[in-house]
Order: structure tokens, then sequence, then C-alpha cells
């Protein structure tokens, strides 16, 4: 079935604030004294925040946190997340990103972001993106995240196109799972392409022209 839309997520494909969650988690470890590195970080690709936390404190062996010490934990390190995003603008955007997203509209697919962020669309206002996307499925529209299929299926409904014919891009193990999950065909870059999940691992965002093409 020729590709009508393409389902991207956001986080590690279209931009790299991946390396923010990692330092403001990283600060938050810290502070508890909990060991975080690179490889604990891979695991919270496309995880909600919540969950992120709860990954995290697999290491925590302090007193037993309440519920609200927990969404307070999340609360400082979304604040320190933040702080990086509000630095961004247009020049973090990749051109080859940008330039990839405005053939792939000019050829007339369909293009929706499916990301699990709550910060999403602060995101894209901040590298001046939010126009190159006909849809926006975000972690405030969801009530399940990756590897449920539910951002995927939802963002599918809103390009008015069927999973079957939408391509997902993603970057974690969770979301080319999630992509799978709802019936679409997944092109997998980064952490989730060299572990080999997906239809097709990407070397460059480029390639996405040649796939769909
Ligand atoms: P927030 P994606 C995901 O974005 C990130 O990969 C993941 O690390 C993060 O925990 C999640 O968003 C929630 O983000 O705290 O901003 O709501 O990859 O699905 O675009
Ligand atoms: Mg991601």
């Amino acid at each position: 079935m020729p590709i009508k839309g393409i389902l991207f997520d956001l986080d590690g494909v279209i931009c790299h604030t991946d390396h923010y969650h990692y330092l403001a988690w990283k600060k938050l470890a810290d502070s508890l004294k909990i060991p975080f590195d690179e490889k604990i970080n891979d695991r919270l690709r496309g995880v909600s925040r919540m969950e992120s936390l709860e990954i995290i404190l697999e290491q925590y062996h302090g007193d037993p946190l309440s519920e609200a010490q927990k969404v307070e934990l999340a609360t400082e390190k979304n604040e320190a997340y933040r702080e990086y995003l509000k630095l961004m603008g247009p020049q973090d955007c990749d051109p080859i990103v940008k330039e990839v997203l405005q053939q792939l509209r000019a050829q007339g697919i369909r293009l929706a972001i499916a990301s699990s962020s709550k910060n999403a669309r602060f995101i894209l206002q901040q590298l001046g993106i939010t126009d190159l996307f006909d849809a926006i499925v975000d972690g405030t529209m969801i009530t399940k995240s990756k590897p449920d299929p539910e951002v995927f299926v939802k963002a599918a409904q809103a390009l008015q196109l069927d999973n079957t014919q939408c391509l997902v891009v993603e970057d974690a193990i969770a979301g080319a799972k999630a992509g799978e999950a709802a019936n679409s065909t997944v092109a997998c870059v980064g952490d989730a392409a060299k572990e080999g999940c997906g239809t097709y691992q990407l070397q460059s965002f480029q390639d996405l022209l040649q796939l769909v093409g």
C-alpha cells in the first residue's frame, strides 16, 4: 500500500531534546544519589514522564516516596528540562530535517507529530516548524504511553488516514513497538535502528525520501 502519511516521533527523530531530558534527569538523580547513565536514559526514550521516574527510582534505596512526592520530583525534572527548551530556537532545527519535511509535503504526503511529550507543542514552536505538520498529537492527548499504539492511532485519525497507509518514524524501542501495534509500517533511526527494530532501519533522515518516493 502506498504511504500517504508519516507519523513522526519528536524527541530523538525531529530534534535532539533527548540530551536535555538526560541532563535534567541526571540533575534529579544526582540530588537523590541515584546512579544514572546514558544506558538507563535509553530506557526512557518514548516513555512518559511519570513512567520514566519509576524507571529511575528502581535504583533508589531511600525512604519510601508518596505519590505526591513523586509528582514533585517529576515537576522538578520538568522545570529543569524546560529551562533547556527555552534556550532553543530555529537554529536548533537541522536544515536537512526541515528540507526533507518540505519535500515530503510537496509530494502530497500528510505529516503528523505523534509524541509522548507534554512539551511537544512548545518544542515545535521554539524550532519554528509547527506549520510543517498537518496534525500534532502529544502527551497531553493520550492516556496510555508507548508501547501502547494510542498516540499513533490518534495521529492517523487526525490525518484522516488509516494506520496501514502511514509510516511511523521512531528512535525508541517502545515507539517502534507502538507503531507496529497500530498496524503501521515502521522506520527506525538512532537507538531503535541499532537494535534492528521496525521494518526499515534508516542511516539518515534523508533516506525517508527514497523510502516514500
Ligand atoms: P515530557 P517522544 C518522549 O518524547 C521522550 O522520548 C521521553 O524521554 C519523555 O519522557 C516523554 O516524551 C515525555 O516527555 O516530560 O516532555 O512530557 O520521543 O515520544 O517525542
Ligand atoms: Mg523519541
